[in-house]
C-alpha cells in the first residue's frame, strides 16, 4: 500500500488539525486506500529540514515552512515567514503542480486547507466543521474573552492544552487520528486523553494562584515577577482574566536558560493600546509584534531584567494616564 507522509507543526491545535484535515481530504478526493504516517516539526534556528526524509510516496507538509526537496508533493502553509531562503520563496512561485498554497492572511492553516480543497478538488470538508472552526479561533487567538481563553471550559480548549503539553509523540498522532473521526467533546471523554490532561490542568490552575499571589495593577498595567516559580509557559490571558481593566501585563520568569520580561497588552481591554511593545522591548534587545513582545536576558542577568521591567511598566502605567 503507497503511504502518504504528513509533516505537520507539532505541539500546535492547527498544525494537528491541518494534518486531520489534510489527511481526509486526501483520503476522499485523491487516494482511498493509503497509509497515513505523521511526524512533527518544530521551529529551531538553522537547518530546519536536515532530519526529513520525505520518505513517503507522497509527501506533505501543513502548518509549516516550505522545503524545496523534489519529493515535497503537498504544501499548505499560512505562516508570513514561510520561507527559510529567497531563493525557497522562487522555487514555490515557479511551482506548477497546483498543490502547494500559501496565504499569510488565514488565521489557520486548518481552515485555509478546508477551503482550498473545496475550491480547487471539490473537497466538502463540512463534516469537520467543529476542528475548523476551533483551530482558527485558537491559532488567531480570536477568543470571545478571558474566561474562554483561561477557564478553558470548551472541550476544544482542553485539548489545546493536551495538544501543546503531551511530550509522547506517538500520542501526538493518535490525537489526529481522533480528530479525523470524532467530536471535540468525545475525544476530550478518551481514557488516554483525560489522563494527559489532568496534571496539565492542575498546573495551570496552580499558574493561576501564583499570579494571583504575586501579580499588582494599578495605571491599568499589571506587574508581576513569578522567577521564585517554575513558571515558563504560562497561558498569557492569565493576567487580563485577573485584572480585566488593565491594557498592559510586564512579568519577569526564569528558567535554566533565560530571564523573562514578557509585555503584553489585553485583547478585550475597556482602555485601547496605544504603544508599540514590539518598538518598546526593541530598545532593550527584545522584540514581538505591536500587541506583544519579550526580552531575553542570560539567566544569571536577573536583576538587570528586574530593573529593566520596572522601567517598562513606569513607562506604560505614565502613557495609560496621560
Ligand atoms: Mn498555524
Amino acid at each position: 500500500m503507497e503511504t502518504m507522509k504528513v509533516y505537520f507543526h507539532n505541539n500546535c491545535f492547527d498544525g494537528l488539525a491541518s494534518a486531520a484535515v489534510f489527511s481526509c481530504f486526501y483520503r476522499s478526493a485523491v487516494r482511498k486506500d493509503c497509509k497515513f504516517v505523521y511526524e512533527g516539526l518544530a521551529h529551531k534556528a538553522g537547518e530546519l529540514f536536515i532530519d526529513v526524509q520525505f520518505d513517503g510516496d507522497e509527501n506533505a507538509i501543513v502548518d509549516f515552512k516550505y522545503s524545496s526537496d523534489p519529493r515535497l508533493t503537498w504544501w499548505f502553509d499560512h505562516h508570513q515567514s514561510a520561507f527559510l531562503s529567497k531563493a525557497d520563496e522562487e522555487h514555490f512561485r515557479a511551482d506548477e503542480s497546483g498543490r502547494k498554497f500559501h496565504d499569510p492572511t488565514y488565521h489557520s492553516c486548518t481552515k485555509f486547507i478546508a477551503e482550498m480543497t473545496q475550491e480547487h478538488f471539490g473537497y466538502d470538508s463540512s463534516r469537520l466543521d467543529e476542528l475548523v472552526r476551533w483551530a482558527d479561533i485558537i491559532d488567531g487567538a480570536q477568543f470571545a474573552d478571558a474566561k474562554t481563553a483561561v477557564e478553558l471550559g470548551e472541550a476544544a480548549m482542553k485539548l489545546m492544552m493536551v495538544v501543546e503539553g503531551v511530550r509522547d509523540n506517538g500520542k501526538v498522532y493518535r490525537l489526529i487520528e481522533e480528530f479525523k473521526e470524532k467530536p471535540l467533546a468525545e475525544i476530550i471523554e478518551v481514557g488516554w486523553v483525560r489522563d494527559e490532561f489532568r496534571p496539565l490542568y492542575e498546573r495551570h490552575l496552580r499558574s493561576i494562584d501564583i499570579i494571583r499571589s504575586r501579580a499588582e495593577c494599578s495605571d491599568r498595567t499589571i506587574s508581576f515577577d513569578v522567577s521564585g516559580h517554575d513558571l515558563e509557559g504560562y497561558n498569557k490571558f492569565i493576567p487580563y482574566y485577573l485584572f480585566p481593566d488593565a491594557t498592559y501585563c510586564v512579568g519577569v520568569s526564569l528558567s535554566s536558560f533565560r530571564a523573562k520580561i514578557s509585555v503584553g497588552s489585553n485583547p478585550w481591554a475597556p482602555h485601547p493600546r496605544t504603544q508599540n511593545l514590539a518598538l518598546l522591548c526593541e530598545r532593550y534587545g527584545g522584540g514581538g509584534h505591536p500587541v506583544v513582545g519579550a526580552i531575553s536576558f542570560p539567566p544569571d542577568q536577573l536583576e538587570k531584567a528586574r530593573r529593566v521591567a520596572g522601567e517598562i511598566v513606569q513607562e506604560l502605567r505614565t502613557a495609560s494616564v496621560r
